[in-house]
């Protein structure tokens, strides 16, 4: 965070096209802080964003991940006659040629925005999500031959058994005391404990395979065109080596729900089938030419078991005083949690 005149200051140190004339709060984000930055003599806008470090630990390491990565995507992108500006992120070095700027001791980043685009908090047609999921695919497809080290950003990220530890000490510690009041909620993880580790087991064993993927796959972070194709996939920040089917159960937690990811109202939650038919459709059209059957198989649960660790995450923040996620109220973080464990219920009596 920062006034108008150190967000400027802050967009002075970047290789900026001309003068940043002002900078703007942009966005929802539960993790970064967004702004977008506006010029006074060219009509390019930039993203600026103040990366968290509590949560990211090697800013200049993720960085490196996402310089490499788009420009891996400009390549193929570029090669397929699509244009690299709008279709990939570029991200803007600073001044002394970093790709991230130290201010304060909080680590800032620039891209340049894509204009002319549209973005959802919600996929309101079939057609939609069919053609996210199309865009998931195409993603993972072009990172398919990616073969530089990438930086673990998130150790442990989609790793139940690694939530699992967190999850234990957690309650174990219970620093606001606020375990006892969601006992009813405690069980719901606890009950699928078993069937999540085993399917975890599957990734241990290297029976589903790693890939490079995106892992926060949300219809908020990627951008569209006005025919409903995506257009750019945002936020790279968690892209690492892990299983394609967390981009796709990411996805099928985001694109299917009738309500919202936060929504009070339960009624308003549930899984559409013709969502996630149509997202399936969209997925396979492009990924149905890498994934093993195993992987196939298993897509369907993938949507459980990422609706269950958002649940559980969720929760453990609220057990823990909400120190993840950015909450807009007091009870946040378990708004959250039931409406995610009824879009899980929902999940569960429709596929399972
Ligand atoms: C966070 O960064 P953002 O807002 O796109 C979170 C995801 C969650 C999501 C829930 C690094 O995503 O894992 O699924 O919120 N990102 C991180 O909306 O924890
Ligand atoms: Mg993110």
């Amino acid at each position: 965070m920062g006034t108008g005149t150190q967000l400027l200051e802050i967009a002075r140190s970047f290789q900026l096209e001309g003068t940043p004339l002002r900078v703007d709060n942009l966005g929802d984000g539960f993790i970064n802080d967004t702004y977008i930055i506006k010029m006074a003599d060219s009509p390019v806008k930039y993203i600026l964003q103040r990366k968290n470090t509590n949560i990211f630990k090697d800013v200049p390491g993720m960085m490196n991940n996402i310089q490499a990565i788009t420009r891996h995507l400009k390549k193929k992108i570029s090669a397929a006659g699509g244009d690299p500006m709008r279709e990939a992120l570029t991200v803007v070095p600073a001044k002394d040629g970093k790709l991230y700027h130290v201010h304060d001791g909080e680590y800032w980043c620039v891209t340049v925005f894509i204009s002319d685009s549209v973005s959802y908090d919600k996929a309101d047609t079939p057609l939609l999500a069919e053609r996210g999921g199309r865009g998931i695919g195409r993603f993972q497809a072009m990172l398919s031959d990616f073969d530089q080290p990438l930086v673990d950003t998130l150790p442990g990220f989609h790793n139940i058994s690694f939530r699992y530890g967190q999850w234990d000490e957690t309650l174990d510690r219970n620093p606001v005391h606020r375990a006892g009041s969601v006992r009813d909620l405690i069980a719901e993880i606890e009950a699928r404990r078993s069937e999540m580790l085993e399917f975890y087991k599957l990734v241990e064993t290297g029976q589903i395979p790693l890939r490079v993927t995106h892992n926060d796959t949300k219809i908020a972070n990627m951008l569209f065109d006005h025919d409903g194709n995506v257009l750019c996939v945002l936020d790279l920040d968690t892209v690492l080596k892990a299983p394609c089917l967390y981009d796709f159960g990411d996805s099928i937690r985001s694109y299917t729900n009738t309500g919202a990811e936060d929504d009070p109202n339960l009624d308003n939650v549930s899984m559409s089938r013709e969502m996630y038919d149509a997202f399936l459709r969209g997925y396979l059209s492009e990924a149905d030419s890498f994934l093993t059957d195993t992987e196939r198989r298993w897509l369907p649960f993938s949507a459980r078991y990422i609706t269950y660790e958002q649940v559980l995450r969720f929760l453990m923040d609220y057990i823990d005083g909400d120190k993840y996620y950015k909450v807009k109220y007091p009870e946040h973080n378990l708004v959250r949690t039931r409406a995610q464990l009824k879009l899980l219920r929902s999940i569960e009596s429709q596929l399972f």
